[in-house]
């Protein structure tokens, strides 16, 4: 009755506050991830936009995806941040220079990358469009992305790409990474940026910007990468993805009239590479500088299983660590990012606890692919609950649900959207 609290939202309520959010953070030219304090188009924040809107808004969603390949550069890198507009950010364009780089594209860039799910991306566009053309317009641009990712990143030699900044695996402050961050020299700036300072402890973030500027003073050579950079990690949730990929471009080479062979032996070099390298009773992140697994579990563990080709005993373990109480069994609104008997657990940090749409959603792929109709429902059932009762927020504490970080954070109502359909 009338005396309740605030009704359910229903369905169709909550998909148009969904499209509402994404119409207000599209710019024109691309979709921020939240007004505010991300300006910017951000390379695997548009992905996921691309994926929520494919059945919606078609239009909007190969708009997207077209943007951010304006940011790709020659040697196939496709930068986490694309700057299509002047607004104000640190690190922005004066940071990171694309424009000194003979390989930079014409609009301002970062100089890093972030996880490669566009191949993903583009399968979901095609699936939702049958739209051929496109496929063959954007495909090119993604077989690059992936080949760079073969040559340039694969630092350890062995079929994995390495992400040489946290930044780069798109869990900015995960545990994970304290590790080799506390590896480095200690680096005082002595500049805070507030926002950024609120996320991170300062010496973390002054690491951060060091790492970032020592890469671009080196002219964002691979070589430098290979024999120098003080941070280079195999992550498994970057290589999942780009697995992920690697299968989708296998079944989009067809309709762009390419080959489908390279990206199945791609796949199978990265399986082999994630099973060899990262396996230790579940995936964990390698650190190639100090040449040992970083033994931390984290929501990051999980990306190997969105192959289909993952060995069934080790997709068994892997969801028995997932249903366990080191995550999705001891809290009422799961993924928590880290697992929580973890020193490092902190309900309320980023990617050190709480829960996230975009990981849910991932994890909600990788159940349907290996045929787990009970925890896809569940985490479709979680992750909608998270959102009607806290709105389209950054992320989530994983114990009582309520909101953390930004307000209409554009990959939380993307995904909803397909989460609802
Ligand atoms: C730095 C934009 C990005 C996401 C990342 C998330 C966060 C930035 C930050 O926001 O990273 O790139 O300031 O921490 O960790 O996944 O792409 O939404």
């Amino acid at each position: 009755g009338w005396m309740e609290a605030r009704p359910a939202v229903d369905d169709a309520a909550l998909g148009h506050e969904a499209l509402a959010v994404l119409e207000a953070n599209w710019t024109g030219s691309a979709t921020v991830p939240a007004p505010g304090l991300y300006p910017h188009q951000w390379s695997w924040d548009s992905a996921f936009v691309a994926m929520g809107l494919a059945r919606h808004r078609p239009d909007r969603s190969r708009a997207e995806l077209l943007s951010l390949l304006d940011g790709q550069w020659a040697t196939g890198m496709l930068p986490h941040i694309v700057f299509h507009t002047p607004e104000a950010y640190f690190p922005g364009p004066p940071v990171w220079r694309s424009h000194d780089h003979e390989a930079a594209p014409r609009v301002p860039t970062s100089g890093l990358t972030a996880p490669p799910l566009h191949g993903l991306a583009l399968w979901w566009i095609h699936r939702h469009t049958g739209d051929a053309g496109f496929v063959r317009r954007a495909y090119p641009a993604l077989a690059a992305q992936h080949r760079y990712l073969a040559t340039a990143r694969d630092l350890g030699g062995h079929g994995l790409a390495a992400i040489v900044h946290p930044w780069e695996s798109g869990m900015d402050d995960s545990p994970a990474w304290d590790p080799p961050l506390a590896a480095l020299p200690e680096v005082r700036y002595g500049y805070r940026n507030v926002e950024l300072a609120e996320r991170h402890p300062d010496s973390d973030h002054d690491r951060y910007v060091w790492l970032a500027l020592r890469y671009r003073n080196a002219g964002y050579r691979p070589e430098y990468l290979r024999d120098e950079h003080p941070f280079a990690v195999e992550c498994p949730l970057f290589n999942g993805i780009w697995l992920a990929s690697c299968q989708a471009l296998a079944e989009l080479a067809p309709v762009a009239g390419a080959d489908p062979v390279p990206h199945l032996e791609q796949a199978e070099r990265i399986r082999h590479a994630l099973l060899e390298r990262l396996w230790d009773g579940c995936f964990y992140a390698r650190d190639l500088r100090a040449g040992r697994l970083i033994p931390i579990c984290t929501v990051g563990a999980f990306g190997p299983l969105l192959d289909p080709g993952l060995p069934a005993d080790r997709v068994a373990a892997s969801v028995e660590v997932l249903e366990s109480a080191r995550f999705m069994g001891a809290t009422g609104y799961p993924v928590p990012s880290c697992e929580i008997r973890a020193a490092q657990f902190d309900r309320t940090r980023y990617w050190r606890g709480p829960s996230w749409v975009n990981t849910n959603w991932l994890l909600r792929q990788a159940a349907a692919v290996h045929g787990l109709p009970a925890l896809r429902e569940q985490l479709t059932i979680c992750t909608l609950r998270l959102v009607r009762q806290a709105g389209f927020r950054e992320c989530f504490d994983p114990f009582d649900g309520s909101g953390r970080g930004c307000r209409d954070f554009s990959w939380s109502a993307a995904l909803t959207l397909d989460l609802l359909a």
